[in-house]
C-alpha cells in the first residue's frame, strides 16, 4: 500500500475526521500478567475526579505509564464517539441520557462456548485494576488516561477460542434511538473494530469497565470498551454488544470508509504518516489548543512489549 503525503495539505486541515467526513459527502453528493501494588481496597485514582471512586480495584504500577493523567473534565468532554454526533463535545451533550444497564454481550464465532452473557456475567470473575496509559488518537492528540479494567485476554480465554480463532471482532451496540448519531450515515452502523488474536491476547490490551475508580462514563463507551494502548484510538470499540472470534481478518469501521486512510492494525507510529497529515508529533489535551506539541512515540511509547507482534512485518504496508 502507498501511503500518499500530498503536499497540498495545509497544517490547519489537519483537525477532524468530522470536518473531512462533511467534505467527502459534499463532494460524493451522499446523503445518507501485571505486578499489582496493595494500596488498600480502592487505587489512587481519586485525583482530579470528581468524587470519590466507587469501583474496588488495585494499581497495576508496572502497566502504568507515570505521565500525568488528564482530568476527569478533559476526558469526558473532548471524545470521539459518532453515535452521539461527530464533534468532540457531542457526546458530552448527547450521552447523558444513555442506558448501559442492563446489558449483554453476545460471544460467537470460533469458540467452544458461545451466547449471550450479561454485564455482570462478563466481568464477575475478573479483579479489576487501574492502569494508567498513554492514549493516541489518529488526529494527532492525545491524553493520558486512568482506566480501570482488566487483561482482555482473560477475559477472551474464557470461551476457549478455538484453533481456527485468528483474529477478534469487537461490534459497538446498534440503536439509533439512545445514539443520535446512527441516525444519519456518517458512518456505516454498527462500529465494528478487530484485532489480531495474539494481539488481543497480549497482556497490555484491556477491558475498561471504568476510569478515575468509577463505572466508564457513557461518552467512553459505557459499559465496557477495549483498550489497545500502543494503537490508534480508533482501534477500541466503545460500548460493545459482540464479540466475534473469527478465522480471516475482520474489516473495521474507519477501514470500511476509507481504507487507504485507516488499515486494520493502526498502530501508533511516528514514520507512518497518515495520507493527510504526519504523526511524528501530537498535541496533549489539557494545554492551549495550539499549546506544545510532543513527538509520537513508535508504538505510543509501548514498542518494547509489542514489537515483537510485528517481527517481519512491513508496517508501511500493514498499517
Ligand atoms: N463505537 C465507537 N467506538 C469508538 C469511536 C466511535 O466513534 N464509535 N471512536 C474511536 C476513536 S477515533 C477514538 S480516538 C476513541 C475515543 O475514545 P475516548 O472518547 O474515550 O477518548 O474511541 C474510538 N472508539
Ligand atoms: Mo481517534
Amino acid at each position: 500500500m502507498l501511503i500518499r503525503k500530498p503536499s497540498d495539505i495545509k497544517p490547519s486541515e489537519i483537525t477532524s475526521e468530522a470536518i473531512f467526513l462533511q467534505r467527502r459527502k459534499l463532494l460524493s453528493g451522499a446523503v445518507a500478567g501485571g505486578l499489582l501494588a496493595a494500596g488498600g481496597s480502592m487505587g489512587r485514582a481519586a485525583d482530579n475526579a470528581p468524587s470519590a471512586p466507587t469501583l474496588k480495584f488495585k494499581d497495576n504500577v508496572q502497566y502504568s505509564v507515570t505521565e500525568k493523567p488528564n482530568t476527569f473534565e478533559e476526558i469526558t468532554h473532548y471524545n470521539n464517539f459518532y453515535e452521539f454526533g461527530t464533534d468532540k463535545t457531542d457526546p458530552a451533550e448527547n450521552a447523558g441520557a444513555f442506558k448501559p444497564k442492563p446489558w449483554s454481550v453476545t460471544i460467537a464465532g470460533e469458540a467452544e462456548k458461545t451466547g449471550t452473557f450479561t454485564f455482570e456475567d462478563i466481568i464477575k470473575s475478573h479483579p479489576l485494576e487501574e492502569r494508567i496509559y498513554r492514549f493516541r488518537c489518529v488526529e494527532a492528540w492525545s491524553m493520558v488516561i486512568p482506566w480501570v479494567g482488566f487483561p482482555l485476554g482473560d477475559l477472551l480465554k474464557r470461551f476457549g477460542p478455538t484453533s481456527k480463532a485468528k483474529y477478534v471482532e469487537f461490534t459497538t451496540l446498534l440503536d439509533p434511538k439512545q445514539m443520535p448519531g446512527q441516525r444519519s450515515d456518517t458512518l456505516p452502523w454498527p462500529y465494528v473494530e478487530g484485532l489480531r488474536i495474539d494481539e488481543a491476547m497480549h497482556p497490555l490490551a484491556f477491558m475498561v469497565v471504568g476510569l478515575y475508580g468509577r463505572d466508564l462514563p457513557n461518552v467512553d463507551g459505557a459499559p465496557l470498551r477495549t483498550m489497545a494502548p500502543w494503537k490508534y484510538g480508533f482501534k477500541n470499540g466503545k460500548s460493545i454488544v459482540k464479540i466475534r472470534f473469527t478465522a480471516t481478518q475482520p474489516r473495521n469501521t474507519w477501514n470500511i470508509l476509507a481504507a487507504n486512510e485507516y488499515g486494520f492494525y493502526g498502530n501508533v507510529n511516528p514514520e507512518v504518516d497518515h495520507p493527510r497529515w504526519s504523526q511524528a508529533t501530537e498535541r496533549r489535551i489539557g494545554g492551549s489548543f495550539f499549546g506544545a506539541r510532543q513527538k509520537t512515540l513508535m508504538f505510543n511509547g509501548y514498542a518494547d512489549q509489542v514489537a515483537s507482534l510485528y517481527q517481519g512485518m512491513d508496517l508501511r504496508r500493514d498499517f
